[in-house]
């Protein structure tokens, strides 16, 4: 048997694996208009500036993906996150220079607004007569950073940003942002930070109607979501700086684990979170270091994000450098 992806599955397995997943994954409704400005973002950020480089560009990924358990879906597997991370970390990433594509899912936190009210539109805004709306002033400093800073980060093509819900959309989406982003070398970095579903319901398996409750208990076959991280180091964009994450709940085996998603799936960095403090610390491991990054609890508002993406970033530029050190 030839192993050659440290996978354990041969290569042809996981490359048969792959094909049949987009193969049977139903088509993205909109991928011309995704394709359009990906290419437009991309082109634009690759323009070679003073620096004698283009702008560095980064893939934050943030939200779960669902896995539909009926064609025309009524009900699904969810992966649990809140986008919290993913949409403080994009903040970050834009403040220190990067460009952001910013892969979420539809619902979760959105770059500027996470200190919003959970239903801004009705508890930010007051009618003072017929024709008149303002911002109530409780809210007045939240709003104008959040409209003035997201405005300013799109119209200076410093933002893009796309939504998906199911597994399948996200993974489409980003094997064609991975394309797309090739073209950067070692300029453009992934942040993989969204919650990815390890099983899903092939499409030619699933039911098309709503399932009947009638039929008695629920008997279904999940199949293992093919390792796309290593497609992605090894295909897609081979010298992008790619970092992923590993969530667990029992903090025993978390680094371990970090450690085996690190070598198998080649990735630069590895974050290391347990659910229960994921905003108060996390671990950064790379091939010979655990790196502990915490929030400044003396410090209000701080966020583990303003730490942890200036480590990355500071990582980054030594790659640019050094391409093989790492
Ligand atoms: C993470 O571990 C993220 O840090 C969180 C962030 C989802 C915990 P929130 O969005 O939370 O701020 O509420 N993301 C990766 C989770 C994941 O599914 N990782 C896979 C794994 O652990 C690898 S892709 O096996």
């Amino acid at each position: 048997m030839d192993v050659k992806n440290g996978l354990g599955v041969p290569q042809e397995t996981l490359d048969a694996e792959v094909k049949s997943f987009f193969e049977s994954a139903p088509p993205l409704q909109n991928r011309d208009d995704i394709s359009g400005k990906l290419e437009e973002f991309v082109e634009r950020n690759s323009a070679v500036s003073g620096n004698g480089r283009g702008r560095r560009v980064v893939c934050v990924t943030s939200g779960g993906t669902t896995v539909p358990l009926e064609q025309r879906c009524v009900r699904y597997i969810d992966n649990f996150s809140s986008g919290h991370r993913g949409a403080a970390s994009t903040e970050n990433f834009i403040k220190a220079g990067y460009a952001v594509i910013f892969l979420y899912r539809r619902g979760t936190y959105q770059p500027y607004c996470r200190s919003l009210p959970e239903d801004p539109l009705v508890e930010c805004f007051e009618i003072t007569d017929e024709s008149n709306i303002q911002v109530r002033q409780s809210h007045a400093e939240a709003v104008k950073k959040a409209i003035t800073e997201h405005h300013a980060a799109v119209a200076e093509g410093h933002l893009l940003k796309l939504p998906f819900t199911t597994i399948f959309e996200y993974l489409q989406m980003l094997q064609m942002i991975g394309v797309s982003m090739s073209r950067l070398g070692a300029n453009a970095m992934f942040y993989l930070a969204a919650a990815v579903s390890d099983f899903y319901v092939p499409w030619k398996n699933m039911a098309e109607h709503k399932i009947q409750s009638a039929s008695g208990p629920l008997d279904m076959r999940l199949v293992q979501v093919p390792k796309m991280l290593s497609v992605l180091r090894k295909d897609w964009a081979p010298l992008a700086f790619c970092i992923s994450f590993k969530l667990e709940t029992d903090a025993k085996i978390l680094l371990e684990k970090a450690d085996v998603a690190l070598k198998k799936n080649k990735m630069h960095m590895v974050v290391a979170n347990e659910l229960s403090n994921r905003n108060e610390e996390v671990v950064v491991v790379t091939a010979n270091e655990k790196i502990s990054v915490r929030r400044d609890k003396t410090q209000v508002g701080d966020d583990v994000e303003n730490h942890l993406i200036r480590l990355l970033v500071e990582r980054h530029s030594a790659y640019l450098e050094n391409p093989d050190d790492l």
